[in-house]
């Protein structure tokens, strides 16, 4: 059910949300099993309250899609270079349903030989990196997440392009309760945000990134034009530059560079890879795992104890919160959808 809440939001529930984002991919030309796979992350991403890879994501993807940039009907396929590896090369699709045909067997595979990998290839990927670690962590694994994306981010000490906003997503299962994740670009923040900024005409603070002659700027068009930042200085630039490589050349797919040469200015969404590692801590632990999981909650509770937050936390209660009570968008962003495709 939708209902306007004013003149400047619309509150929908889940289902109906879930509704509209598979009518209009399907309207763009994504294949029914895309159109389900790609909506239900841009779901989760609402729900969750991570509005930059949330529902605003269709404009996105829609934008894929119509510049060719995606093959609208990939048939993902999954192979086994080795014992504990796992490949789904996605044919040109979507990232979605591609993790969704190899997830199976990087479970089989980490359960069996204690850590396994799964590389996508040939991917689209607009999305955030959480659910795949959590889907991960929810069966017990601890997992890891890369991918590159387009070359938008000046290494520390420079103010050219070389990397692309590269999310690290980390899981780690907790006996009765929702996994310990983690989930960021290695970019001071991650484009999306500064897209949002843009279309609400806000100013960026001063540190996220240079406009096309190496200035610091706050206008986020002309950040957008020229280079953003990496968090934290020299850490994050090593940081990207290590998804360069575990998620491009040692999967045998592109870098951020040239991800952003072969969109060959269509402004479409990043081509590539993504590692996603899975680790069963039975392999190290055998009967003990109960015991050493116990002593990972031990560290928990000293973070939360002392007012810290964990990651993940935030989005927990969002999710429960939307759950409950559905989301709201903007009047702006709701009409931009109803207009995809139109
Ligand atoms: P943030 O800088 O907002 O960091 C997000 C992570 O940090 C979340 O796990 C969040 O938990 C946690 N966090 C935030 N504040 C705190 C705090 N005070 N204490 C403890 N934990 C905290 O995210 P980014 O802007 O860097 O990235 C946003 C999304 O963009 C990611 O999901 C990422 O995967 C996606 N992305 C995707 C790319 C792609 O190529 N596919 C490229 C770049 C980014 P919580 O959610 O609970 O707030
Ligand atoms: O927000 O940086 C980003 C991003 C890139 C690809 C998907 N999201």
């Amino acid at each position: 059910m939708s209902e306007a809440t004013g003149q400047d939001d619309v509150h929908l529930d889940l289902d109906t949300l879930r509704v509209l984002a598979q009518d209009r991919l399907r309207a763009v030309g994504l294949a029914p099993d895309h159109a389900v796979a790609v909506a239900e992350t841009m779901v989760a991403g609402e729900r969750d309250g991570c509005a930059s890879h949330g529902i605003y994501r269709l404009l996105v993807a829609a934008n894929s899609v119509a510049r060719g940039v995606v093959v609208p009907d990939a048939v993902p396929v999954v192979t086994e270079p080795a014992r504990a590896l796992a490949r789904v090369d996605g044919g040109g699709g979507f990232a979605q349903l591609a993790f969704a045909r190899g997830l199976p067997l990087l479970v089989e595979k980490a359960r069996a030989n204690g850590i396994a990998a799964l590389a996508l290839n040939n991917v689209v990927h607009f999305a955030a990196l959480w659910p795949e670690v959590e889907a991960l962590a929810e069966q017990g694994l601890v997992a890891l997440a890369f991918t590159p994306s387009h070359a938008w981010v000046a290494p520390e000490g420079g103010t050219k392009p070389v990397f692309g906003t590269n999310p690290v997503a980390f899981g780690w299962p907790r006996p009765g309760g929702m996994p310990f994740v983690f989930d960021f670009a290695t970019s001071v923040v991650a484009r999306g945000e500064i897209e949002l900024h843009r279309r609400a005409g806000r100013p960026v603070p001063d540190d996220w990134g240079y406009d096309a002659q190496g200035r610091p700027t706050t206008d986020a068009e002309q950040v957008l034009a020229g280079a953003m930042r990496t968090f934290g200085g020299h850490k994050g630039s090593a940081l990207a530059a290590m998804v360069e490589l575990i998620a491009g050349p040692l999967i045998g797919d592109l870098t951020s560079a040239e991800s952003l040469a072969a969109d060959a200015a269509r402004g479409g969404s990043p081509i590539g890879g993504e590692l996603i590692v899975a680790i069963d801590p039975a392999g190290f632990l055998g009967d003990a795992v109960a015991t050493h999981l116990a002593r990972a909650e031990a560290m928990f509770a000293a973070i939360e104890v002392q007012g810290a937050r964990l990651p993940s936390s935030r989005r927990h209660a969002a999710r429960r919160h939307s759950l409950a009570h559905g989301v709201t968008l903007s009047r702006a962003l709701y009409d931009d959808i109803l207009r995809i495709a139109a």
